[in-house]
């Protein structure tokens, strides 16, 4: 099988399809790259380590790709997941050497994406981030045709990249007015629903932490729930009555947040995101039932996405969710974990309702607050 730089990097869909995985020696990222996979559709057959997966030539080492060819050979596995962000090149060589198509983790997360949208704006969204990891790597394949290393996709001379890339332009500047006419509409709709005076409050978390779950207890609602990463690509939003009537909240649930995607992916994303930043309230949940370490790195990922998202951090509500998952003598503890100290917190299981009561109450405490005497 010959693979060149654009079919090694195709977005193709897992369906079922055996896969070899290579991550980083950690837990976590062994958990979170098996997870992607499974969402992407892939079997994983076997996964590989090495503790730096960014290298000049394949991303691993020399050796490792060897050992890597011996196994892919062995248990039939017809792509490769690589754990990182890679080049074009980089994939090509290690395309080469495996005789297997290498999905990066940007290319995997897309794949998972465009698996999931189902509504016009969120597929244009899917469209305008696929491009996005597109341009650099038609840059990247001229680059080496150019220097005829790789005879596959040569032809591609100078000027055939230079259409290539003004066509991906091309396509990127048209989405994104698609897109900017679904942004202004949702700005319409937003300062209607300002009119209706009624506080908003959004959800955010990690993929998984449970914000459709809390959403459909909340709103009485029945979205997609699902241990799978990426359940939710678009926005909902319902108003919700707490206590009495008068109390009435805009809740709004979204995508969820992962570590080490590069900025532009939640770029595309804005007009979705932006829920975020007119909040009045963001409930940021977080799966209470994980290991400390996989919290923290949690944790420390949305911090940052809602840094590059400019939501005010005093906003902020962090939700300690799926406390059912931990014994009592933890949950004691879990709201003290210095890691949260940043944020006021509150516990809570979606899934079996504790502290809901609590957490209503809170939310009307926040975004209602008391009227001055006179
Ligand atoms: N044990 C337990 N499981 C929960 C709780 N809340 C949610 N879950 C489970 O966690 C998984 C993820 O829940 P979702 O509500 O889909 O999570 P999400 O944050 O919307 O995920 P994305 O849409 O993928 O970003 C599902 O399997 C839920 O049943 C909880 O309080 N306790
Ligand atoms: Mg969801």
């Amino acid at each position: 099988m010959h693979h060149t730089a654009e079919n090694a990097l195709a977005g193709r869909e897992g369906s079922g399809e055996k896969a070899t995985v290579i991550t980083y020696p950690d837990r976590f990222s062994r958990q979170e790259i098996l997870e992607l996979a499974e969402a992407a559709g892939y079997r994983v057959q076997e996964v590989i380590t090495q503790k730096q997966i960014i290298r000049s030539e394949y991303g691993i080492g020399v050796g490792k790709a060897q050992e890597l060819q011996e196994i892919v050979a062995e248990n039939g596995s017809k792509t490769v997941i690589i754990d990182e962000s890679v080049t074009s090149s980089q994939a090509n060589n290690l395309s080469k050497v495996t005789q297997a198509e290498v999905v990066d983790r940007e290319r995997l997360v897309l794949n998972i994406f465009a698996r999931r949208a189902n509504t016009t704006e969120a597929k244009l969204q899917v469209r305008l981030a696929e491009l996005r990891y597109e341009m650099p790597r038609a840059k990247d394949a001229v680059r080496f045709s150019v220097k005829g290393e790789r005879a596959g996709f040569s032809g591609m001379g100078e000027s055939a990249v230079d259409v290539k890339i003004r066509a991906l332009k091309r396509q990127m500047v048209l989405i994104g007015q698609k897109l900017e006419k679904s942004r202004t509409n949702r700005e319409l709709y937003t300062v209607e629903r300002r009119k209706l005076n009624m506080p908003f409050v959004s959800l955010a978390g990690y993929t998984s932490s449970g914000k459709t779950t809390l959403f459909n207890r909340l709103a009485s609602e029945s979205k997609e729930e699902s241990p799978k990463l990426f359940t939710t690509l678009s926005t909902t939003t319902r108003a919700v009555a707490f206590a009495d009537s008068r109390k009435r909240i805009m809740l709004s649930d979204t995508v969820g947040f992962i570590s080490r995607l590069p900025p532009y992916m939640f770029e595309s994303f804005k007009s979705t995101l932006d829920e975020l930043r007119y909040a009045d309230l963001i409930l940021l949940l977080i799966d209470a039932g994980e290991p400390v370490e996989s919290i923290r790195i949690k944790l420390e990922s949305c911090r940052e996405t809602l840094f590059g998202l400019e939501v005010d951090p005093k906003k902020t509500l962090l939700v300690l969710n799926k406390i059912d998952r931990i014994e009592d003598e933890r949950k004691r503890r879990i709201e003290q974990e210095p890691i949260f100290s940043d944020f006021a917190s509150i516990t809570i299981s979606a899934k079996r309702g504790d502290g809901l009561h609590q957490l209503k109450n809170r939310i009307v405490g926040l975004v209602f607050p008391p009227k001055p005497p006179i």
